[in-house]
C-alpha cells in the first residue's frame, strides 16, 4: 500500500473536512426548500470513504454504494460543483439536474451510482466486476451497502456468484448500527455481519470504520485480494450522526450514544496526529478550514446560479419507442 504519510493526513483532513461541510451545506439548503427529495447524509462515515480512496487505484478500480452518496464521487474526482448543482436540480448538475440527491453517477470517474433500492447495488456492483474480468481489465470494484441492505437476499445470491466466478469485487457493509430506526441487534440474531460472508468462503472480516488508516489498511488487502483471487467482505463498523434522512426525530436512538461516537469522530482523531505529530501549525490549519468553507461556498454558489434544464429535457429522458407492441385493453 502507499505510505500513510504527513500528507495522507493533511490531506485525510481537508477532504473529510470538506465532505462534512459540504453536506451540512446541503442540510441548511434542504431547509430552505432548495434541496428537494430525501437527503441521506453522510456525517460521522467520512474514514470509511477517506481510507477506501488511499487503497484504491484510482486510475481504474471502480465504486457503487446506495443514496448515501453525495461525497465518494467528490472523493473519485468528480467536480463538487456539478455534485450540489444536482441536488438543486439544475442543469449544470452530474446528471443534468435529472437524477438529484439519490443518483450521483459519473461514468468517466468510475463511480456507477447512487441506488434507491435497499441492496439493488450489490447484484449491480458484482455485475460490474464481472464486466472487468470478461473484458481482462485488471480493475476492482467496490460495492458498498448499509447493514440494512446486508439482509436483503439479493446479497446472498450475489456472493454465491461472485465466489464462483471469482469476480474482482469488493463487498463492504458500511454499518452505521441502524437502517431507518432499525438497530442492527433488531434484525439478526448476532451482530457479526461480516459473517455472512463465511458461508460462502469468502475472506471476510471486521474494521474499525471510524479510524482512515485501520480503513486502508483493510481495503488495501481487500483490494489486492479481489483483483488476483477473487471477492472480498469487509464490515466497516461506522456510525451517522445525522438521521437516517431530513425527516428523521431519530427517537429509535439518545443523545448521548450519538456524543459517545463524537468522541472517535474520524476528523478529530486526523487532527489530533497532525497536531501531536506537528504537521501543521494552527495558523496552518486554520488557513485549511478558511479555504474549505470557501470551496463550499463556491459550490453553493454555482448551483444557485446554474439553469434549471430546459423544459423540453423532460420528453427528451423519457424512454420512447414508435413501434411499441402494446397489448390492447379488454373490458
Ligand atoms: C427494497 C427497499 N426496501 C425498503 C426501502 C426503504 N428504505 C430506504 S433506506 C432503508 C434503510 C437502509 O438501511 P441501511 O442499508 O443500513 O443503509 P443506511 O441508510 O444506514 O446507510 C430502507 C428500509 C428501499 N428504499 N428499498
Ligand atoms: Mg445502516
Amino acid at each position: 500500500m502507499k505510505e500513510i504519510t504527513k500528507e495522507t493526513y493533511i490531506n485525510w483532513y481537508k477532504d473529510m473536512l470538506f465532505w462534512r461541510k459540504f453536506e451540512d451545506k446541503l442540510a441548511a439548503v434542504y431547509i430552505q426548500q432548495k434541496v428537494r427529495g430525501f437527503l441521506h447524509l453522510y456525517n460521522g462515515q467520512e474514514a470509511v470513504l477517506a481510507g477506501a480512496l488511499h487503497a484504491m487505484d484510482l486510475t481504474k478500480d471502480k465504486m457503487i454504494t446506495a443514496y448515501r452518496n453525495h461525497v465518494q464521487p467528490i472523493g473519485m474526482g468528480v467536480d463538487p460543483r456539478r455534485v450540489m448543482a444536482e441536488l438543486y436540480g439544475k442543469e449544470t448538475g452530474t446528471s443534468h439536474g435529472m437524477g438529484g440527491s439519490m443518483h450521483i453517477f459519473s461514468k468517466e470517474h468510475r463511480f456507477y451510482g447512487g441506488h434507491g433500492i435497499v441492496g439493488g447495488q450489490i447484484p449491480l456492483g458484482a455485475g460490474i466486476a464481472f464486466g472487468d474480468k470478461y473484458k481482462g481489465n485488471d480493475a476492482v470494484t467496490l460495492t458498498c451497502f448499509g447493514d440494512g441492505a446486508a439482509r436483503q437476499g439479493s446479497l446472498h445470491e450475489t456472493f454465491n456468484m461472485a465466489m464462483l466466478w471469482k469476480l474482482p469485487v469488493v463487498f463492504v457493509v458500511e454499518n452505521n448500527g441502524y437502517a431507518m430506526g432499525t438497530s442492527v441487534k433488531r434484525t439478526a440474531n448476532h451482530e457479526d455481519i461480516w459473517k455472512l460472508g463465511l458461508g460462502y468462503d469468502m475472506p471476510s472480516k471486521p474494521v474499525d470504520g471510524m479510524n482512515p488508516v485501520k480503513v486502508a489498511e483493510a481495503m488495501y488487502e481487500a483490494i489486492e485480494h479481489a483483483r488476483k483471487d477473487g471477492p472480498y467482505f469487509l464490515e466497516v463498523k461506522t456510525y451517522r450522526y445525522r438521521g437516517h434522512s431530513m425527516s428523521d426525530a431519530q427517537h429509535y436512538r439518545t443523545k448521548d450514544e450519538v456524543a459517545e461516537y463524537k468522541k472517535i469522530d474520524p476528523i478529530t482523531q486526523v487532527l489530533d496526529v497532525i497536531k501531536k505529530e506537528k504537521y501543521a501549525t494552527d495558523d496552518e490549519i486554520k488557513a485549511w478550514d478558511k479555504a474549505v468553507k470557501d470551496k463550499v461556498a463556491e459550490c453553493e454558489k454555482f448551483a444557485e446560479e446554474s439553469p434549471y434544464p430546459d423544459k423540453q429535457a423532460l420528453y427528451d429522458m423519457v424512454y420512447e419507442q414508435e413501434d411499441y407492441p402494446f397489448v390492447k385493453h379488454k373490458l
